[in-house]
């Protein structure tokens, strides 16, 4: 079975001011429709249709077919970042993510540092993350369409999309601006936590 566009979790203007409708009508409707898409022409007819999308992603990777690796990890990593994001979301955040903050990185002004630096900093088209390595609380990024069900002993937490595309039409070339209202009134701590719970990854990534 072909691959279809998961839904938003929300309402496309449930983010405005800080992303707007005008931006998930291309990010959502028209990106992430198009990396489906490819992946589904890439897989059609060869071993890989009809395997659930991990799979599929693992093997692109591990195979180094580098340009289904890239389309069908896009698809894993917009729909995990749409669900690291809520209305009303942004600023502290709460439960055991909260104390693994405290414990490893130092308290959530160091974690809201060490982030933006890693987001901003990633030079070019890639991922900002935050993740489980074993059981250590970390910050990374990951280039182009990368995915971290690659990395053995990565557990994702949360995203942030640092493609141009993610935020231009909303900041412009002003990614800084952009990560911070990411970390002020997006980011989705309850996914994080029901990720540390084994719970989040399974919801945000149905196999379509
Ligand atoms: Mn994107």
């Amino acid at each position: 079975m072909a691959f279809t566009l998961p839904p938003l979790p929300y309402a496309p203007d449930a983010l405005e001011p800080h992303m707007s409708a005008n931006t998930f009508s291309f990010h959502h409707a028209k990106h992430h429709q198009a990396y489906v898409n490819t992946t589904n022409q890439l897989v059609e007819g060869t071993p890989l249709a009809g395997h659930d999308l991990v799979s599929v992603i693992r093997r692109a990777t591990a195979e180094g077919q580098r340009k289904l690796a890239n389309q069908s990890g896009q698809v894993w990593n917009h729909t995990f970042f749409w669900h690291s994001m809520k209305p009303g979301g942004g600023g502290r955040p709460t439960g055991r993510v909260a104390e693994l903050i405290e414990r490893d990185l130092g308290g959530y002004e160091k974690f809201a540092e060490a982030f933006k630096a890693e987001a901003v900093g990633h030079f070019a088209s890639g991922w900002g993350w935050l993740v489980m390595e074993g059981d250590t609380l970390k910050i990374t990024s990951l280039h182009d369409g990368e995915c971290p069900v690659t990395h053995e002993g990565i557990r994702p937490l949360l995203t942030i999309d640092v493609w141009e595309h993610a935020y231009y039409l909303d900041y412009q070339n002003a990614r800084p601006a952009f990560v911070q209202a990411y970390l002020d009134h997006l980011v989705n701590w309850d996914f994080a936590n029901a990720n540390l719970d084994g719970g989040g990854i399974a919801a945000a990534n149905q196999p379509g």
